[in-house]
């Protein structure tokens, strides 16, 4: 079993940290922006979710140009760390006695430092556009005819998006390669399947994985008609194999799914455990794979004619534009 220590940290705070899935842990990296956050400077906090047990903040790094978003997200359990001799249920589990009534004892737990990591992820530099959306807003509904999307939705995707090269880092190998669950490297029904940002790639009970396409120009479910069913079945065959084969989880316990409008305008498709509640699994959101390959099968241009609901955010520019159609009615005529 291989340990690291997390060296720059103050000694008060140093722990070893147990390799025990074989990880590499990953601080020495070259990629690595920062080893502590002793230097962020704090701005504004933008969201702070009590459900999902995160927070995202907006601060600076010195030294460092630009806006960065950190995350916070607290984990979820795991059935193995109360099996572990590591885990929860030893003595570095230090209880500290708060009440007592009748059969009733109220504790707060301290556990070992290993256990009490928090998923982190800073987005530098951050645009405008990643402030937008992951500030605390009002978010509306929108009913999308075919003619809203060419007239407004469409010519906004092409003006402003998220940029995609985290993408194209993923397909050409460039990042994340070491990440990579499963590829089919074909040109037309290829894929990547690889552990979602949001997930730790490890606790089967928050698995979130997600499937990229090769080809390039399809950029959501609307560009989608029967000449792709040949790339939506193999994503559906191929990436429900390399979850069983990988994490020994049947089909029936996945929710395989697209989101309209999603964050990123390059074709993907996302993979949950069916008992996980994962951020956008919404009817207003999500769309199941078996779904789509059904309407498609059924209508072949069903994406082109079809009025489809999203989400958008108050803050977003998409919003602005419908507002100022006035075309947010919550029933389309
Ligand atoms: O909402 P949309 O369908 O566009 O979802 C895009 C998904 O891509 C989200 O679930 C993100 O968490 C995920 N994602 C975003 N980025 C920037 C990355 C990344 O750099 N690597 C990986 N593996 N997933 C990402």
């Amino acid at each position: 079993m291989a340990t690291s220590d997390v060296n720059d940290a103050p000694a008060s705070k140093k722990i070893k940290l147990d390799d025990k899935n074989g990880d590499k842990i990953n601080d020495e990296h070259d990629d690595n922006l920062v080893k502590t956050l002793s230097d962020f400077k704090l701005e504004k906090i933008l969201s702070n979710n009590s459900n999902r047990k995160t927070i995202c903040i907006q601060g600076s790094f010195p030294g460092k140009d630009g806006i960065a978003l950190l995350i916070f997200e607290k984990k979820s359990f795991t059935d193995t760390e109360f099996n572990n001799d590591d885990g929860y249920l030893t003595e570095n589990s230090v209880l500290k006695y708060v009440f007592k009534n009748d059969v009733y004892y109220s504790y707060e737990c301290f556990p070992d430092l290993v256990l009490s990591g928090l998923k982190t992820t800073i987005i530098y530099p951050a645009t405008e556009k990643h402030i937008q959306k992951f500030s605390q807003q009002n978010i509306h509904l929108v009913n999308e005819t075919v003619d809203l999307y060419n007239k407004i939705t469409l010519p906004h995707i092409q003006k402003e998006q998220f940029s995609l090269d985290w993408v194209y880092n993923i397909l050409d190998h460039k990042s994340e390669s070491e990440r990579i669950v499963f590829e089919d490297s074909d040109p037309n029904i290829g894929f990547i399947l690889l552990p979602d940002l949001k997930w730790d790639g490890k606790t089967l009970e928050t698995l979130y994985l997600v499937g990229i396409v090769h080809c390039k120009g399809l950029k959501s479910l609307r560009d989608l008609n029967d000449s792709h069913l040949p790339l939506l079945r193999n994503i559906y065959t191929k990436g429900v194999k390399a979850i069983e084969d990988t994490y020994n989880l049947p089909a029936s316990q996945l929710r395989i799914y697209l989101h309209y409008q999603p964050s990123f305008y390059h074709l993907h498709v996302h993979f949950t455990y069916l008992k996980y509640d994962a951020p956008g699994i919404f009817t207003e959101k999500s769309h199941l794979l078996t779904n789509v390959i059904s309407n498609i099968e059924l209508i072949g241009d069903y994406y082109q004619r079809v009025t489809l609901p999203f989400v958008v955010r108050e803050n977003d520019n998409l919003f602005k534009k419908f507002e100022t159609e006035k075309i947010l009615k919550p029933c389309p005529n």
